[in-house]
């Protein structure tokens, strides 16, 4: 640990707690501008647009989003609006997108989120939300397509001497929010572990159309980067020092559902294996966030795969287990997302993990060249998916959002073997979960090649689209709905005279409504 020999960690109550450590901010530069995070959230102006670090509960600033909603709502309760725009790597945590949004105080927000007070504002058309790729984000604001990032407030684990960042828990886009953003605010976190250090690599070889480069990574666990974050000091205009932990939150055991839904990927890995379109370590993993992925990575636990590696985005409980139990030899990621418990067993083993794990940043991680190279098996959730393939992920009836694409699209439209999953059906067997036509399209039946559910698997490579229906129908359709999809398969394909994908459109734009107004079809 480079600087930071003074400072001692030791596990107290399964976190990391910081003893003996005066200070993380060994920068003389930048010692001078440690403030409170009151004082840094004055220097936020309204309008601004602020990236914020932070990837699906990890890495996001503890402190300055906290005080700027204080603001925010003094300065409402004077009755002056003051609206920022929040950039971020991926979901965050209430302190931040709930904090934020409970105080009405975001005009835009982009890219994922899954805060239900954020979800609610958006819905109610009183925040507006931008759903993107999160392999695009960097790049869009490289290239100019989201206008200026006036702030980046981005949670680091500590500052060496020579400036050098060390990062936290995620890395998302905080390179780019510190290169692009006019002036940084420093979070440096000492509840952080500082064994951390040394696990990130952060590419800075990335340029931009007409002189764009190959991305130089050909294996998981290849280093093109460097370790730290790197940021011009006299860009910095507040350093705050925090003592917080990163929202862990649990998965619930496997249920019955996700357990068949993992036993049918593993039979199905096991075919593919066979038939010689895998070896038999597989190919790099990706998983998406949820229980069922979970349910998946446990599966594999006790498969009989060995040597996996994972080229993912988010680092999940299941992931670590394979890596603990020697199955899983590497990941690469841009930020852990684990439960308490997980976080225990992380830091217990750090050292031994160390040599195992990356953290990347989110443009690289998620890099359609990369994932095309490294033919990545995709493994994402999914809200519904219709006959013919296409898959909704991120709007429930068409209209209100749920969370997001998140960086699932970059997955499937580039891996080698693109899978959906999700239960036949949800909110409490009333809605099917296989439909006539999704009412929103996140990925075309282009980039769908497997769908699962508990019921089954459709394998849909190499077939039209009427075949996929009869198999999508057949394989994946909960009992309740089967018969009202069989019947309207046969009635859209005697309708449309033979036409390339039949469909009654006004049955199946209704589908869900007609289905939850009469009961039946
Ligand atoms: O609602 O919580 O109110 O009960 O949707 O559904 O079954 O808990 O599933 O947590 O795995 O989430 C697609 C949302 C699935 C997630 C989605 C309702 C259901 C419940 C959640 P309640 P479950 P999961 C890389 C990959 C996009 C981003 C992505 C997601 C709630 O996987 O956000 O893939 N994916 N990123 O009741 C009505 C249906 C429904 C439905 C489910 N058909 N109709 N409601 N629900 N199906 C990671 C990142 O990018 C960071």
């Amino acid at each position: 640990m480079e600087g930071f020999q003074h400072c001692r960690s030791s596990t107290l109550n399964g976190v990391m707690q910081n003893m003996n450590t005066p200070s993380r901010v060994l920068c003389k530069a930048l010692q001078g501008k440690i403030m409170t995070a009151d004082q840094a959230a004055a220097l936020i102006s309204s309008g601004d647009n602020v990236g914020m670090s932070g990837f699906t509960g990890s890495g996001y600033p503890k402190e300055v989003p906290a005080a700027l909603a204080k603001r925010i709502e003094e300065a409402n309760s004077n009755g002056q609006k003051f609206r920022i725009g929040v950039w971020t790597g991926a979901s965050t945590a209430p302190e931040l997108d709930g904090a934020l949004a409970k105080v009405d105080g975001v005009e835009m927000r982009l890219p994922y989120q899954s805060d239900p007070v954020c979800r609610n504002r958006i819905n109610a058309g009183e925040m507006e939300y931008i759903d993107i790729h999160l392999s695009h984000v960097a790049q869009f604001v490289w290239f100019g397509f989201l206008g200026k990032l006036n702030i980046a407030v981005v949670e680091v684990a500590g500052i060496l001497e020579d400036g050098r960042l060390i990062p936290s828990t995620s890395v998302g886009n905080n390179k780019t929010w510190l290169d692009q953003a006019d002036k940084v605010i420093l979070e440096v976190n000492s509840w952080q572990d500082l064994r951390l250090e040394g696990m990130h690599d952060i590419y800075y070889g990335t340029s931009l159309p007409p002189n764009r480069l190959p991305i130089p990574l050909v294996h998981p666990h290849d280093r093109i980067g460097d370790q730290y974050l790197h940021c011009d000091p006299d860009k910095v205009i507040a350093v705050i020092e925090t003592h917080s932990p990163d929202r862990n939150s649990g998965f619930s055991e496997p249920d019955e559902n996700s357990r068949l839904i993992a036993g049918h990927i593993l039979e199905f890995f096991e075919h593919e294996v066979k038939r010689g379109r895998l070896p038999r370590n597989l190919l790099p993993l990706q998983s998406g966030v949820g229980n069922i992925a979970n349910a998946v990575m446990a599966g594999l636990n006790h498969g009989q795969f060995d040597n996996l590696t994972a080229y993912t985005e988010v680092l999940q409980d299941g992931m670590l287990d394979l890596i603990h139990s020697g199955k899983l030899t590497f990941a690469s990621a841009t930020a852990f997302s684990l439960s308490n418990s997980a976080l225990e067993t992380l830091y217990n083993h750090l050292d031994e993990y160390k040599d195992k794990i990356i953290l990347r940043p989110q443009e690289i991680s998620n890099h359609p060249e990369v994932i095309r190279r490294l033919g990545i098996i995709a493994m994402n959730g999914m809200i519904e998916a219709d006959i013919y393939g296409n898959v909704n992920s991120t709007h429930l009836m068409g209209s209100s959002i749920m969370n997001g694409i998140g960086g699932s699209g970059d997955f499937a439209r580039n891996a080698y073997i693109s899978i959906f999953m999700t239960p036949s059906h949800a909110k409490n067997g009333h809605v099917s979960c296989i439909v006539p036509m999704v009412s929103h399209v996140d990925h075309t039946e282009h980039d769908v090649q497997i769908l699962v559910t508990e019921q089954g698997l459709a394998d849909l490579r190499g077939l039209s689209p009427t075949q996929r229906a009869r198999v999508i129908i057949e394989n994946c359709s909960h009992p309740d709905f089967k018969p009202a999809l069989q019947d309207y398969q046969k009635r859209a394909i005697a309708h449309s005279h033979g036409k390339h994908t039949p469909h009654l459109l006004d049955e199946a734009l209704s589908w869900h409504q007609r289905f939850l107004t009469t009961g039946s079809m």
